[in-house]
C-alpha cells in the first residue's frame, strides 16, 4: 500500500545519532520504498519556540538540510523544504489551533519538560508547538508520520484535531487522521553519559550525544568516555532494566548492524565493555563519517542548499495552500 509520508526536523544545531536512528535513517527507508510519496520539512518555524540567534538558526537550517541530502534523502524522490517558506503552515495552524481544546495541550509532557519550573516565563510558541505540528502533517494528508517515540504524544492530539474538525464542520474523512510510524526497537537513543536521559541536541555536554558533524577522533572519545559499569556483558537481556548505559550502547550497535539486540547479546556475552566499546565504535564511524564528510561539503555550497529548499518549497506549497483554501470554503470564509 502505498503511504503518504510527513516527517520534520527541528533546525536546532547539534544533529545527533538519536534523530538519525530515531528518525532520519527512517525517513530513507520510506523514501526507497514503492509508491511512498514523502515529505520531509526542515521545521524553523519550530525552533524559534526557544529563543535562536538568527545567524546561527540560518546555518543550522543549512546544515539540517545537508544532514538530509547526505543521509540519502533525495529532492527528485522527495519533497525537501524548510517550513517557513511555506507560509500556509502558520495559517493552518491558527484555524486548527481553534480547535484544539486547552486540556488537551495542557496534557503535553514536552511542554512541561521543557518549559520546566518556569511555566510563566515559556513563549506561547513553545505551549501550541502541537498544533502547528499537527497542520504541517494534516496540510499534506499525510497517512503516516515516521517519529521517535518521544513525538508519539504530539501526534495523537494532530489525530484528535482531525477527528474534531471533521466532526466540528459536519465534512467526514476530510482531514486525514494520521498514523505514527514509530519504530518498535531503538526508537529512544539515550545520552552517553546517563542511560536514563534521551540524547539530545540541548544537553549542555556535548559529550553526552554523537553529533552528525562529529569526526572519527570525536567519535572515538566519545565512545572510551561513554559511561558504563563494572559488571561483565550480559548473557540474556534479565537484567537490563538495571544497566540502562549497557542496554544504549547495545541498542546503537545493533540498530548500527541492522540485527536485534539478543544477536549483539550473543555477539558480546561475557565479554568485557572495552570489547563492546571497540566494536560500536568501529561501526560508528563506518557509518556516521561519510554522512558527516558529505555534511561537511555540502554545507559548503549554500546555494545549492538553498535551491534544494526552494525548489521543494515551490511544491509543498502547492498542496498546502490548496487545502488551506479547501478548509477556508468549509469554516465559512
Ligand atoms: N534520542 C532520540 N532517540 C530517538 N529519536 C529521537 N529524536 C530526537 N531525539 C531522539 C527524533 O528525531 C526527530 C527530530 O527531532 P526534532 O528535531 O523535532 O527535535 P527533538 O525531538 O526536540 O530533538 P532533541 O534532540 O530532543 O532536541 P532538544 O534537545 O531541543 O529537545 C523526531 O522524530 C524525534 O522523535
Amino acid at each position: 500500500m502505498s503511504k503518504k509520508i510527513f516527517s520534520g526536523v527541528q533546525p536546532t544545531g547539534n544533529l545527533h545519532l538519536g534523530n538519525y536512528i530515531g528518525a532520519i535513517k527512517n525517513f530513507v527507508e520510506l523514501q526507497n520504498q514503492k509508491n511512498n510519496e514523502c515529505v520531509f520539512c526542515v521545521v524553523d518555524l519550530h525552533a524559534i519556540t526557544v529563543k535562536q540567534n538568527p545567524k546561527i538558526l540560518k546555518n543550522n537550517i543549512r546544515e539540517t538540510t545537508a544532514a538530509f541530502l547526505a543521509s540519502g534523502i533525495d529532492p527528485k524522490k522527495s519533497i525537501i523544504f524548510n517550513q517557513s517558506l511555506v507560509s500556509a503552515h502558520s495559517e493552518g495552524a491558527w484555524i486548527l489551533g481553534c480547535v484544539a481544546r486547552m486540556g488537551w495541550l495542557n496534557r503535553m509532557t514536552q511542554f512541561k519538560e521543557k518549559a520546566g519550573k518556569d511555566k510563566e516565563k515559556a513563549s506561547v510558541g513553545l505551549y501550541i508547538y502541537p498544533v502547528l505540528m499537527a497542520a504541517d502533517i494534516l496540510l499534506y494528508d499525510a497517512t503516516h508520520v515516521p517519529v521517535g517515540e518521544d513525538q508519539k504524544q504530539h501526534l495523537e492530539l494532530s489525530r484528535d484535531i482531525a477527528q474534531k474538525f471533521n466532526l466540528d464542520y459536519e465534512a467526514p474523512n476530510f482531514l486525514k487522521v494520521p498514523e505514527p510510524l514509530i519504530q518498535k526497537k531503538f526508537s529512544r537513543i539515550m545520552s552517553l553519559k546517563d542511560g536514563t536521559k534521551k540524547m539530545s541536541k540541548s544537553d549542555p555536554s556535548d559529550l553526552s550525544r554523537i553529533n552528525m558533524t562529529d569526526t572519527k577522533d570525536q567519535i572515538v572519545n566519545k565512545i572510551k568516555k561513554a559511561k558504563t559499569d563494572p559488571d561483565l556483558l550480559p548473557t540474556t537481556d534479565k537484567d537490563f532494566q538495571k544497566r540502562p548505559e549497557l542496554e544504549n550502547l547495545l541498542g546503537i550497535y545493533s540498530s548500527m548492524k541492522s540485527q536485534s539486540l539478543l544477536e549483539s547479546i550473543n555477539e558480546f556475552s561475557g565479554k568485557n565493555f572495552s570489547d563492546l566499546k571497540e566494536k560500536l565504535t568501529e561501526i560508528i564511524v563506518e557509518n556516521i563519517t561519510p554522512i558527516s564528510n558529505e555534511i561537511n561539503k555540502l554545507q559548503k555550497d549554500s546555494k545549492f542548499i538553498d535551491d534544494v529548499l526552494y525548489e521543494g518549497a515551490q511544491k509543498a506549497e502547492e498542496i498546502a495552500t490548496k487545502k488551506v483554501k479547501e478548509i477556508k470554503k468549509i469554516i465559512g470564509f
